[in-house]
């Protein structure tokens, strides 16, 4: 198939051309692949022959990679949403027992077919923007069975619905209530066990930790790393969120994929991060949910040239978004990150912090998962604010 007479953006055209804009491109797909990308009058004489589907000047990006959700969870937090309008803080409610246990006891409450009959209709409204790989991530359980069932719920997501599934394991999300004050017990009884668990059940590509004060010190998250590096599996972590304890650093040490949220990071991280490529993965979602008023150092990641990617952080209680376009507007507007830095944060950097090699560019080799846009450029897709401009989706060739 052919898609031609289209604006692209994300290919490698120019890598110092804002979004890699071709202002009159054709993509050619084989099966499941780009076969070539670029400008309509490059097209090389081997590809002429194709299906040819006129786009009319539509904008085509790379299918958009939600690189950092808990999207498979029990219940909500509608509740806990009115204690905070009500004045209670979020670390308070935590430090009650609230917060991510209510919800651990939700998830353990459900079963894998309800984890997964919960989670679709959030999925379909990301799908439904242009979304073909999604990041999905335990940590509700907190027990090895209920661990293991999320990830299971997880991947069953692919079976169910066309998009890529990345699972995470990140079993150091909280401290369950049966190990309350003894976080290392958790770890040596629970949480590494269900990471060996799972691992062999093929059911995680990467490991993440919640290092805060609420939940492990960098020792802990230290050790969970040390396993998951046994295992072979990379490694990616919740760091500086709350306050800053050397997460990120810990997490660059570690040549960690991604450090995600980063608002109390600093210049100091942010040169770790950049010697390490570990790309920091911005969750505007939570900083507004949050009311949050510390801005992640986006100038020190900039001039660093640490890569930034978007994503929603789907989840119940910090961040309760299914909507990558809002999270890139949040990111240009909260944030200040450029509508061209939302776009990659949300297709080529957001692939990098999943570790995958076949996504997130226009370019031949990649995967042909693409999002047409009715929009006359890719400002727009960070600009407006509720609307969905998606006319088409491509995943694996597949319209
Ligand atoms: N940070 C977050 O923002 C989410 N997890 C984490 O470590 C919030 C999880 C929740 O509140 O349920
Ligand atoms: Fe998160």
């Amino acid at each position: 198939m052919l898609l031609r007479n289209a604006i692209l953006a994300g290919t490698d055209a120019d890598a110092d051309a804002p979004y890699g804009l071709i202002a009159r491109g054709t993509v050619a797909i084989e099966g499941e692949r780009i076969a070539w990308a670029g400008p309509e009058a490059a097209l090389p004489e081997r590809f002429r022959g194709l299906d040819a589907l006129d786009l009319e000047g539509r904008l085509v990006t790379p299918g958009l990679i939600d690189c950092h959700t808990h999207i498979v969870h029990g219940g909500n937090r509608a509740a806990e949403f009115e204690m905070r309008l009500e004045g209670r803080s979020y670390e308070e409610i935590a430090r009650a027992g609230g917060g991510i246990l209510s919800t651990v006891t939700a998830t353990r409450a459900a079963g894998e077919d309800a984890l997964l009959a919960a989670a679709l209709p959030r999925v379909d409204a990301l799908i439904a923007e242009g979304v073909t790989t999604i990041e999905v991530k335990s940590g509700y359980g907190l027990d090895i069975a209920t661990e293991c069932a999320m990830l299971r719920a997880a991947r069953r997501i692919a079976a169910m619905r066309p998009v890529t599934v990345r699972t995470t394991f990140l079993g150091a999300h909280a401290i369950p209530p049966e190990y309350r004050g003894r976080a290392d017990a958790y770890l040596d009884e629970v949480c590494l066990p269900a990471l060996e668990a799972a691992h062999a059940e093929g059911l995680a590509d990467a490991v993440d930790g919640f290092c805060e004060g609420i939940a492990f010190s960098p020792g802990q998250i230290a050790r969970v790393f040390a396993r998951a590096r046994a295992l072979g599996l990379p490694v990616k972590l919740h760091a500086e969120q709350l306050s800053n304890l050397g997460g990120a650093r810990l997490a660059a040490t570690n040549g960690a994929l991604s450090a995600d949220h980063l608002e109390y990071a600093d210049e100091g991280d942010a040169a770790a991060m950049a010697a390490a490529g570990t790309v920091a993965v911005m969750l505007p979602g939570a900083f507004y949910t949050l009311r949050e008023t510390r801005l992640p150092p986006i100038a020190a990641f900039r001039a660093r040239g640490v890569a930034m990617a978007v994503a929603t952080d789907c989840n119940p209680g910090s961040s309760p978004l299914t909507s990558l376009l809002l999270a890139m507007n949040m990111a240009a507007t909260l944030f200040r990150m450029t509508p061209a830095e939302c776009l990659a944060g949300v297709t080529a950097h957001a692939a990098r912090a999943l570790g995958l090699a076949d996504a997130g560019h226009l370019r031949a080799g990649m995967r042909a998962d693409l999002a047409i846009w009715d929009v006359e450029s890719p400002a727009e897709l960070s600009y407006r604010i509720g609307f969905n401009p998606l006319w088409k989706r491509i995943f694996g060739g597949r319209p």
